[in-house]
């Protein structure tokens, strides 16, 4: 990879930037934080990243949205420490589950976002989503083996998305009083994550910014 600093379009709020910044920590890569110019979605940042959105990288002239495409990009051109297993069919777990992540489990959460603002609440909606993230926990729990991590001691792409949404879960659940079964194994699964050397920094920080962006809601 090139020794030159790479640009990481981010908001520390955004969930799959954390994702990225513990890889790129994960991998000892040297980047520095950018806004996207306007906001993500604007006018002036698609002209950067069509997609516009956030994390986005550029590595020299080399730009790329999405975070898998981002985290695989980053597992293939720094190979130390490995982000996936070595054996074909475990790597393509770990993508499975990455992804059941990414489009069953966290957009769940986001969905929550527009009713943490007591006056725009819709209990109906934010029930629905928990509900439906509490089966899509079981569901889950059919695919994992932790131990400790999803795949054993080593921390891969697919655990990184799971530090934000721990976070968000727990958050969320607290500002809308709501409970969910939460099993086990996934408990202890989220305890060794959020210990982990790579990732508890950012585990931390971003338990700070969750919270700032919830206390911004009910002022
Ligand atoms: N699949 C994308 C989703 C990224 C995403 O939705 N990012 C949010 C912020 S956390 C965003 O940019 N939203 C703006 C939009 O969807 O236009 C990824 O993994 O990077």
């Amino acid at each position: 990879m090139s020794k030159l600093l790479l640009k990481l379009y981010d908001l520390s709020i955004s969930s799959f930037s954390c994702k990225v910044r513990i890889i790129l920590d994960h991998k000892g890569i040297d980047w520095v934080s950018v806004p996207p110019p306007d906001g993500y979605g604007s006018d002036a940042y698609r002209a950067i990243v069509p997609a516009g959105t956030i994390p986005a990288i550029d590595q020299d002239g080399f730009r790329l949205s999405d975070s898998e495409a981002i985290a695989e990009y980053i597992n293939d051109t720094v190979v130390t420490p490995p982000m996936l297993p070595v054996d074909a069919r475990m790597r393509a777990n770990a993508r499975e589950i990455s992804r059941f992540h990414d489009s069953r489990l966290e957009p769940l959460l986001r969905g929550c976002f527009a009713h943490v603002a007591p006056q725009a609440r819709d209990m109906a909606v934010v029930r629905g989503h928990f509900s439906l993230f509490e089966r899509r926990l079981t569901h889950l729990l059919r695919m994992v083996n932790p131990s400790p991590l999803l795949f054993g001691e080593q921390l891969t792409i697919a655990d990184c998305g799971f530090v934000p949404s721990f976070v968000l879960v727990r958050k969320l659940l607290d500002v809308f009083k709501l409970q969910i079964n939460i099993p086990h194994i996934i408990a202890e699964y989220e305890t060794a994550l959020m210990a982990h050397p790579s990732v508890s920094a950012h585990g931390s920080a971003y338990q700070t910014t969750v919270d700032a962006w919830i206390a911004s809601k009910f002022v």
